[in-house]
């Protein structure tokens, strides 16, 4: 799962060489099934996490919005996870990469004792993370329960407020940064970097941003050789192309862009390590490996670093408007690819599948049944991403942009309703202005694929039934039959 990469940020998706290439992840795409519509359920990150784990739609519950640095376990320990059915299923289970769906207990992370909830009580056997986001503190790994090298001596404090009157910050030495910020980030400085936040201590601990695609590499390489005799589950969780966006400097000026663009060839190179280590344990015909993103694109996201100057004719949307906290098509309709070499016959697909799917889809190929009192709008795509002749993929799709009290997209065939609950709402132009729209609108997106043309006066039956299947859906509490 990448993060924050749009539906024209690939190769295989549109993206001109001249802009970046993607070898790895074309590769994939040419050998396996591109799906064009492939969604994650929400436009940020911790509502598509979540739902991705649970499959449930993060607005069914509270306190789904975008995790800051201190927040307590999201998914708690007892919750049915795509992890805890596959592990019933007897895989061994990982996640490597970014977390960013909270730690511990109500009280919060205790960052210098024992690290839970957190992964291992929802399902995995193993974890590698980064906490939340890297613009987000802090700049620590966390291993399975702690803090990796964290030395006792200098504990670690994570907080909302400013230590001490001298603790230097984003705002007082603003001209020591490399890379400034221009929207929050200007907490607690590290590598150079403003963040939100503040920390002290965990010295030992912290890491560079450059080093984080190479770490994720080597744990995760690490991860699969030794499993590589067992059945295995890995939640591969890349932060790139996430800001900071702090690439290896042998992949700075690697793309025809700015680091926006070098980020996406080190997550490429990512997915080729993965790939490759798959190749040299002869495991690629025995394994399904899904290629996706957490929401779609954006630019500036709060840092100088020309991603809006350099862009030239690139499209991180693809053809589609909006981007990362929209529910326009942009938002949550990213690259999504199946590919099992021998199994999955190479093509384009255009089933309508979602990461919330995954969950009940993995049950079904392992043969798991789903709890009763849980996952309840994953469905089963199974034979979509297998790219099987009776292929059924769904025919809806509800996304959400951040918290419960957010906007949302239902499509259902080529109709997409958008609603907006929320007082904010983003333009379509990836920037972050504030927008006034009517509750409702409709769009055609046969002949409308931007959602540029409100139609929703023009076909009142099909804006009723939407908006009806839309509040039902949400007053029912699920969608899976
Ligand atoms: C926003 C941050 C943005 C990014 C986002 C979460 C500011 C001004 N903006 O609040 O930079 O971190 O949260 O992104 O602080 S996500 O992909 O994890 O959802
Ligand atoms: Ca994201």
């Amino acid at each position: 799962m990448a993060d924050d990469l749009g539906f024209g940020d690939v190769g295989a998706y549109g993206a001109k060489p001249e802009n970046v290439m993607t070898p790895n992840i074309d590769k994939l795409a040419e050998g396996g099934l591109k799906f064009t519509s492939g969604y994650c359920s929400a436009s940020t990150c911790t509502p598509t996490r979540y739902s991705f784990l649970t499959g449930t739609y993060a607005f069914r519950k509270n306190n789904t919005g975008i995790a800051p640095p201190n927040s307590p376990a999201i998914i708690q320990p007892g919750t049915e996870t795509i992890a805890s059915i596959l592990k019933k299923a007897g895989y061994k289970t990982a996640v490597v990469g970014k977390w960013h769906l909270g730690l511990g207990g109500p009280e919060g992370p205790n960052w210098n004792g024992e690290l839970k909830p957190g992964p291992r009580e929802i399902g995995f056997d193993f974890n590698f993370l980064l906490p939340t986001t890297n613009d987000r503190v802090p700049q620590v790994y966390v291993e399975n329960h702690r803090v990796r090298d964290l030395d006792p001596n200098d504990p670690l404090w994570v907080g909302q407020k400013k230590p001490n009157p001298d603790h230097p910050t984003g705002i007082t030495h603003r001209n020591t940064l490399r890379m400034n910020w221009n929207d929050g980030h200007n907490n607690t400085i590290h590598n150079g970097i403003g963040r939100i936040g503040f920390y002290t201590g965990g010295h030992t601990a912290r890491f560079r941003d450059e080093d984080l695609a190479d770490a994720w590499a080597k744990q995760s390489n690490k991860w699969i050789t030794e499993n590589k005799d067992e059945p295995f589950f890995l939640f591969f969780s890349s932060h790139d192309i996430h800001v900071p966006r702090m690439p290896h400097v042998r992949f700075q000026g690697k793309s025809g862009m700015s680091y926006r663009g070098d980020a996406i060839v080190q997550l490429d190179w990512n997915v080729g390590e993965i790939m490759r280590t798959l190749d040299r344990l002869d495991l690629t015909e025995k394994t399904l490996v899904i290629f996706c993103s957490d929401n779609g694109p954006v630019l500036d996201d709060g840092y100088d670093d020309e991603a809006n100057e350099t862009l030239g004719d690139h499209n991180p949307g693809g053809p589609y408007s909006g981007g990362k906290y929209t529910v326009r098509e942009g938002g949550t309709r990213t690259p999504f690819i199946s590919y099992w070499k021998g199994r999955i016959a190479p093509g384009t697909s255009d089933k309508m599948v979602s990461t919330i799917d995954l969950a009940a889809s993995l049950a079904a190929l392992t043969g798991v049944n789903l709890p009763e009192e849980g996952m309840l709008d994953s469905f089963n795509v199974l034979s979509a991403l297998l790219g099987e002749k009776s292929a059924e993929g769904r025919d809806h799709i509800v996304s959400q942009d951040n918290g419960r009290r957010g906007n949302y997209g239902l499509r259902v065939g080529n109709w997409k309703l958008q609603r907006h609950d929320s007082e904010r709402m983003y333009n379509g132009n990836l920037q972050m202005e504030a927008w006034t729209v009517p509750q409702y609108t409709l769009f055609n997106l046969t002949e409308d694929i931007k959602e540029m043309n409100n139609v929703y006066e023009k076909f009142p039956e099909v804006a009723k039934r939407m908006k009806n299947q839309l509040q039902s859906i949400i007053d029912n509490g699920y969608t899976r039959k």
